[in-house]
């Protein structure tokens, strides 16, 4: 059956790579629109050129030399005749300067406003501009910090512990944890030192140390005509040095009226921004109260398990969008169904977590009722070293988290992928976990699990 409604853009160029790539891709031929994938020469093999419409390359292996080189995606898109970028995750997908360059050059960039992603990319402005549009956010500073003496007012007035964050962070770099007034005026020249080091900014803020969250993020959504909405809650609260590993959603732990209470304010903010596309709200979660954390201005790594509960498609929802479309979602429409569960699966060493490229010789994809596999990999492919080590995501969906799990074990059981070492170990584990199973975690809980499991290992080997 054709489609015969006219296309909202002719053609789509993709500045990703892997799974994200082909995510774009699949939402692109469904909706009648045209790809074109630019690869790096280390991914002239990839699943993403075999299923584009088009392929350009556009450097050298190394990301700074492809994959955010901005000039030679421009010209990409300028020689295919693309009218629209998608930027996918990571890459250069909150970079400000790179969505003025696409919109300047007349094309259209599929994500929000830049002034927006330079608003959240600074932590301090950000939390000032939510807490002003009537988000919670963690007790502390009043913006920037500037000396030791102003510093340890705020331990006094907020007490202690606090934690000492980068304005210019994110990924949890160059944090400090201060638990007593002794260890506060090193503390703070460290954090300085390392935020200059690592975001060339050394501007800092001190926040109220929340020492068992979880953390949970609402996906949003806005239009150009002033709507916005939310689409729930993911829990990510599973994850080892700021790597999600397992994302779910409904959250164990969140009464429908929380979800409510945090989704109404959540969507009144993109409402009040005037925020274009995809977003997520992060937040901690601890005895029952939200604080926020973070807003990120992209498609997430995670957005199938929103996808699954909600039946929508999150990536034609942005082309939609941002092709100036009305969003067709609504409080009344929206619902949230059953259980979702992802797990990140990673060519690495499930026990020293070391990055394991090289070729996959055998590959076995899950199936069945509630089984979803986004990867890149066939048989045959060779994972390059240069990127990111994941290599697929499985989600499931169930009636509810009980069923799920045991698909999701299911699922992991059924899957082949040989030839290289994957997390798909750890994750069986992770489902076998008392705490797991209760939902009773929080964000420290998997890296503690991690350090008993590798001691009854060494017990063992003794
Ligand atoms: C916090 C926190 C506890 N208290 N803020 C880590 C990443 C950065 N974007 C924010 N992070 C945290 N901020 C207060 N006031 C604990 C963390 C944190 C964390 C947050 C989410 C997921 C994993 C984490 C692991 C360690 C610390």
């Amino acid at each position: 059956m054709a489609n015969t409604d006219k296309p909202l853009f002719n053609k789509i160029l993709i500045a990703n790579r892997g799974e994200i790539a082909l995510r774009i891709i699949r939402a692109c031929r469904e909706m009648g629109i045209q790809s074109v994938a630019v690869h790096s020469t280390a991914d002239a093999n990839s699943m993403a050129v075999r299923l584009a419409d088009e392929s350009v390359c556009i450097g050298p292996p190394q990301g700074k030399d492809s994959y955010l080189n901005i000039p030679a995606i421009l010209t990409a898109a300028a020689v295919t005749g693309a009218d629209a970028i998608h930027p996918g995750y990571g890459f250069l997908s909150e970079n400000a300067e790179f969505a003025r360059m696409i919109e300047e050059h007349g094309f259209t960039f599929i994500g929000p406003k830049p002034e927006h992603i330079d608003k959240m990319g600074d932590k301090v402005v950000a939390k000032q501009t939510v807490m002003d549009l009537g988000l919670p956010v963690v007790p502390g500073s009043d913006g920037a910090v500037e000396t030791i003496e102003e510093g340890l007012q705020i331990c006094r007035d907020f007490g202690l512990p606090v934690l000492i964050k980068a304005a210019s962070g994110g990924g949890g770099k160059g944090m400090q944890v201060v638990r007593s007034e002794e260890e506060f005026a090193e503390a703070f020249t460290t954090a300085r030192r390392e935020a200059a080091a690592n975001f060339g900014d050394d501007t800092v803020y001190i926040e109220k140390f929340l020492e068992k969250p979880r953390h949970i993020e609402i996906q949003v959504f806005g239009d150009k005509h002033g709507n916005g909405i939310h689409l729930g809650e993911r829990d990510c609260s599973i994850q080892r040095r700021h790597q999600k590993l397992v994302e779910e959603a409904p959250s164990p732990v969140l009464s429908e009226e929380k979800r409510n209470e945090i989704g109404t304010l959540a969507a009144d903010v993109i409402r009040k921004m005037g925020y274009v596309g995809a977003g997520t709200i992060e937040f901690l979660y601890e005895d029952d109260k939200f604080y926020f954390m973070e807003m990120n201005t992209r498609i997430q790594v995670e957005h199938p398990v929103t996808e699954m509960i909600t039946g929508i498609d999150l990536i034609a929802e942005q082309i939609r969008v941002a092709a100036g479309k009305k969003l067709r979602l609504n409080k009344e429409n929206i619902r949230l169904r059953g259980h979702a569960i992802e797990v990140r699966i990673n060519a690495e060493d499930p026990d020293t977590f070391i990055p394991s490229p090289g070729m996959i010789k055998q590959f076995h994809a899950p199936g069945g009722l509630g089984v979803r596999f986004d990867s890149a990999i066939y048989a045959g492919y060779p994972i390059p070293p240069y990127y990111d080590s994941m290599v697929g995501k499985l989600i499931v969906h169930a009636r509810n988290r009980e069923e799920c799990i045991r698909r999701l074990r299911r699922a992991i059981v059924e899957t082949v992928i040989d030839g290289v070492k994957t997390t798909l170990p750890l994750h069986y584990w992770i489902t076998e976990q008392e705490d797991f199973l209760t939902g009773g975690y929080d964000i420290h809980w998997m890296e503690k699990k991690l350090e008993e499991k590798a001691l009854a290992k060494e017990d063992k080997a003794a």
